[in-house]
C-alpha cells in the first residue's frame, strides 16, 4: 500500500543546518551531529507531543532530538521490519507492538535506567501486558479511543436534530452518509482501527479474526466509499477545524485538537467527539526501543524523561490524549481530566474493547480487502 512518507518534524538544539545538509544528500539521510554530541532519533505519531518538552529535554541533558513522524502503524512496521531504521524510540499501537515483539524487533527495556517507570499507571500497564507480557519491551505513552468527530452545525443541518450522533450508522448507513457527502467525510486509513471498531455494529466480537466477520465491515465500507472524500489518518484535524469536513472517523485526541484549533480560530465551528453506543476501540501507543537502535543509552534517558509526571502531563495537556502515566493525573488540566472523550468514565469504558494482532494470513486478507475499500478495485 502506498502511504505518505515520513515527515521530519523537528530537530532540537540547533541541528537544523546539519539536517538540511543531510537531506540534500538524499532522502532519509540522517542528520549528522557534530562529533561528541549526543543524539536520540525519535519516530512518533504526528500531532502527539508538546514540542517544548523536546527542547527542555535537550536543554537539561544535552541530548539532541531528531524527531520524525508517521500517521499510521503500517509505515512504522515496514521500516522496523526492514531493519536499520536508525530510530532509537518508536511508538507502535498494541497489536503492532505485539507482532513486532514476536518478530524480534525490540530490545528489552533496561528498567534500572528508567526509574520513572514507577509512575506508570498500573491499570494501563496491565492492559498493555496483553501485547507485551510482563511489560518487558514497552511502556505506554498515550491511550485513547477511535470514534466520530462531528461538525455539529453542518451535520445537524443535514440529518436533523433528532438523529443521534453517537452511532456508527452515520458512516455505515448508506442513506445517512450520503447526506453528508457534500460537507466532507474522511475516514482513517487504518483497517486495524475501523474493523474492530465497527464489528460491534453488526453484533460481532470486536476482536473477531473470522474472515466472514471482517468482510461484513469491509463490504459495508465498500458500499459507502462513494460518500467518503478521503481515507487519511491525520489530515482530518485541520479539515474538521476549518469546516472542510463535517464527519471524520478519527482518534479521540486528534478530534479534541481540531476542536481546540476551531476555538482558537474563533470561526464559530463546533466540533463534537462521540464514542459510538454500539461499541468502540480503545488503543494503547507504547514507547519501545529497536534492538539495533544506534543510541540506546539516550533512548533510555529519553523514556525516563518522558515518564516524569510533570512532563507526561505537559504532553497530555498539549495533545489532549490520556497519558499512560498515572502520577501525571495531578498535573493534567482539570478540564482535560473531566473530559470523558479523553479520560472515559465508567459508562463509556463499558462500551470500549481492545484488539489483538491478526496472524500473517489474516493481515494479508485484510490488506487486500482494505485496498479494495480505498481504491474501489
Ligand atoms: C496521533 C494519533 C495517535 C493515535 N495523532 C493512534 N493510535
Amino acid at each position: 500500500m502506498i502511504r505518505a512518507g515520513t515527515r521530519r518534524a523537528l530537530i532540537t538544539g540547533g541541528l537544523l543546518a546539519g539536517a538540511l545538509a543531510a537531506l540534500a544528500f538524499g532522502a532519509g539521510a540522517r542528520a549528522q551531529a557534530p562529533a561528541g554530541t549526543r543524539v536520540v532519533n525519535i519516530y512518533n505519531w504526528s500531532d502527539y507531543i508538546d514540542p517544548k518538552v523536546l527542547e527542555a529535554f535537550t536543554k537539561e541533558t544535552g541530548i539532541r532530538v531528531v524527531y520524525d513522524t508517521y500517521d499510521n502503524n503500517e509505515i512504522l512496521e515496514t521500516k522496523l521490519l526492514a531493519g536499520r531504521s536508525g530510530y532509537d524510540v518508536v511508538a507502535p499501537s498494541g497489536p503492532f507492538l505485539q507482532r513486532l515483539i514476536r518478530a524480534g524487533v525490540f530490545m528489552p527495556l533496561d528498567k534500572a535506567r528508567i526509574p520513572n517507570l514507577v509512575h506508570a499507571w498500573p491499570e494501563i500497564a496491565a492492559r498493555l501486558a496483553t501485547y507485551d507480557p510482563g511489560n518487558t519491551y514497552a511502556v505506554d505513552y498515550m491511550w485513547g479511543t477511535t470514534g466520530l468527530g462531528v461538525n455539529l452545525g453542518l451535520v445537524r443541518e443535514r440529518l436533523g436534530a433528532g438523529q443521534p450522533l453517537n452511532t456508527w450508522s452515520l458512516v455505515l448507513n448508506p442513506g445517512l452518509i450520503a447526506k453528508l457527502k457534500d460537507c466532507g467525510v474522511m475516514l482513517l486509513d487504518s483497517p486495524e482501527d475501523l474493523i474492530p471498531s465497527m464489528l460491534p455494529f453488526y453484533g460481532l466480537k470486536p476482536d473477531s479474526k473470522r474472515w466472514d466477520d471482517i468482510t461484513q465491515v469491509t463490504d459495508a465500507l465498500f458500499k459507502v466509499r462513494g460518500s467518503v472524500r478521503k481515507f487519511h489518518s491525520s489530515e482530518y484535524i485541520n479539515g474538521l477545524a476549518n469546516g472542510d469536513l463535517c464527519l471524520a472517523v478519527g482518534y479521540s485526541g486528534d478530534v479534541m485538537q481540531a476542536r481546540k484549533r476551531a476555538e482558537e480560530a474563533k470561526n464559530g465551528i463546533e466540533i463534537g467527539y462521540f464514542v459510538p453506543r454500539e461499541g468502540a476501540l480503545m488503543w494503547f501507543d507504547a514507547f519501545a526501543i529497536p534492538k539495533d537502535a544506534p543510541h540506546a543509552a539516550e533512548a533510555h534517558a529519553f523514556l525516563d524523561y518522558m515518564m516524569r509526571p510533570e512532563v507526561a502531563a505537559a504532553n497530555t495537556n498539549f495533545v489532549s490524549y490520556a497519558s499512560g502515566n498515572g502520577a501525571a493525573k495531578k498535573f493534567v488540566k482539570p478540564e482535560i481530566l473531566a473530559n470523558t472523550g479523553i479520560y472515559p468514565d465508567e459508562a463509556t469504558m463499558q462500551r470500549l474493547s481492545t484488539n489483538t494482532a491478526w496472524d500473517d494470513r489474516t493481515q494479508r486478507f485484510v490488506t487486500r480487502a482494505w485496498t479494495r475499500v480505498r481504491t474501489g478495485r
